[in-house]
């Protein structure tokens, strides 16, 4: 079933159909001549997927306030409802990542039958053990899967467990395990200790997964431990798929590194020795913004598609990374914040592709340095859109998916059914 009638989606599509057949054609005509089939390109665009964070469907906020919009789900089923909005249009979207327990699923089966009614699977699941939760037995106040205490560690293994137990239901094969486990002050924690912790914590989860799942660590640099981080860097995180084993992999949260650090270069190296996972997308200025994908710096997040198209056309052994949106969303509505960003990275892979590698490999061989940079200039100076708004049109999405979005009237039709949410601090769920 659908959210939005067909006839809305056609009528919108209808306005610019002419002109986007008249731009694909032209751009058509620009690829063939750098000897790129656009056909090619847009079948690996359509065929493209990237899941969407159901914590993201709602207006998130910041740590200190924020502003719901009119709409706002009230449980999970509403946030499939708006997950399957974002597909519908976009068609890029075929998945949804939950988060247990901000996703409260006590009827696993109707959540399961609901996806498929609504064409949409299940990703990556995320546990929750760096936030106390009504009635938990222990608090993670000092951290969760290193705590100090085994009784607290062993809490946070349940609940980890207790997620891929949920996650099998559903079809999903992977968890992803972030902690803000860390210290505030130097001296407050042992760091090789609290690493050992963690360490043995995780290899209790991971001798829970089934054989066809896997096990994503995702790193960041600080946030909520403002001195030291437990799992802080892409080198701990690559400690830690070592350690763990062959199910276990490296997640990349754009967000969670230092301003300036290079990260394509960190997800080439992830590639290269076999361990990279997934993406969480998202963008920053300063931190871990968790900001709209693409809309600070698209360059680098194009820098980072061309590393895992490289890999993909090489067929890289083992690459098969998770890619998922994490984002929150302050003052735009949250469907229309997704849509967009699904659609920067589809765009990122579709440049990607359209680098000329064999030149690019020449210019690096030759050391011709600025040929080489120019290669990847050119390919990122492309406008795609008549492509990726191709790939929509031929799965019957929307040419536009915003303006077909507005004209549906889905927003304000869901703020008359769901009761409005007043403001309130910070937080996330
Ligand atoms: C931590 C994080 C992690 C959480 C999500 C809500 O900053 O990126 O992925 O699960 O935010
Ligand atoms: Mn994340
Ligand atoms: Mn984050």
């Amino acid at each position: 079933m659908t959210m939005i009638s067909n006839g809305v989606i056609d009528a919108e599509n209808e306005k610019v159909h002419a002109a986007l057949e008249a731009d694909y054609d032209h751009l058509g005509e620009v690829l063939a001549r750098r000897g790129v089939d656009i056909g090619w390109v847009k079948d690996k665009v359509a065929a493209y997927g990237v899941a969407v964070p159901s914590w993201g469907v709602g207006t998130g906020g910041t740590r200190f306030a924020r502003f719901p919009g009119q709409g706002e789900p009230r449980h999970i089923f509403d946030k499939l409802e708006d997950c399957a909005v974002i597909q519908q249009l976009t068609r890029a979207t075929p998945t949804v990542s939950l988060h247990i327990p901000w996703d409260k699923v006590d009827d696993l089966k109707g959540l399961k039958q609901r996806g498929d009614e609504l064409g949409l699977g299940f990703d990556a699941m995320n546990s929750n053990t760096f936030q106390d939760q009504p009635q938990q037995r222990l608090s993670y106040k000092y951290g969760s899967l290193s705590n100090a205490n085994g009784a607290t560690r062993q809490q946070a293994i349940d609940h980890n467990i207790e997620c891929i137990e949920i996650g099998k239901v559903l079809g999903s094969k992977a968890l992803t395990v972030w902690i803000g486990d860390g210290s505030n002050f130097p001296g407050q924690s042992h760091f090789a200790r609290s690493f050992e912790r963690y360490l043995e914590a995780m290899k209790s989860i991971y001798k829970h997964l089934p054989d066809d799942w896997r096990i994503f660590s995702e790193h960041k640099m600080y946030e909520p431990a403002f001195y030291s981080t437990v799992v802080q860097d892409w080198g701990s995180n690559y400690l830690i798929a070592q350690e763990l084993g062959p199910k276990a992999f490296c997640l990349v949260d754009l967000g969670h590194h230092a301003p300036n650090v290079n990260i394509e270069m960190i997800v080439s190296r992830l590639i290269q020795f076999k361990k990279l996972g997934g993406f969480h997308f998202n963008d920053s200025k300063y931190g871990d913004d968790d900001l709209d994908t693409g809309s600070i710096d698209p360059y680098r997040l194009f820098l980072v598609f061309n590393e895992l198209v490289d890999a993909e056309l090489s067929h890289a052994d083992g690459f098969d990374p998770a890619h998922m949106l994490d984002q929150s969303h302050n003052v735009t509505d949250p469907i229309e914040s997704l849509m967009t960003s699904a659609m920067e990275v589809s765009r990122a892979y579709a440049q990607a592709l359209i680098v000329d590698r064999e030149a690019l490999g020449g210019y690096q061989e030759g050391g011709d340095a600025l040929m080489a940079y120019e290669t990847l200039k050119k390919a990122f100076r492309t406008d795609v859109e008549p492509i990726l708004a191709m790939a929509r049109l031929e799965q019957e999405g929307a040419i536009n998916p915003v303006s077909a979005y507005r004209a549906s009237g889905y927003r304000q039709k869901i703020a008359g059914e769901r009761p409005a949410v007043t403001g309130s601090g910070g937080g996330i769920v």
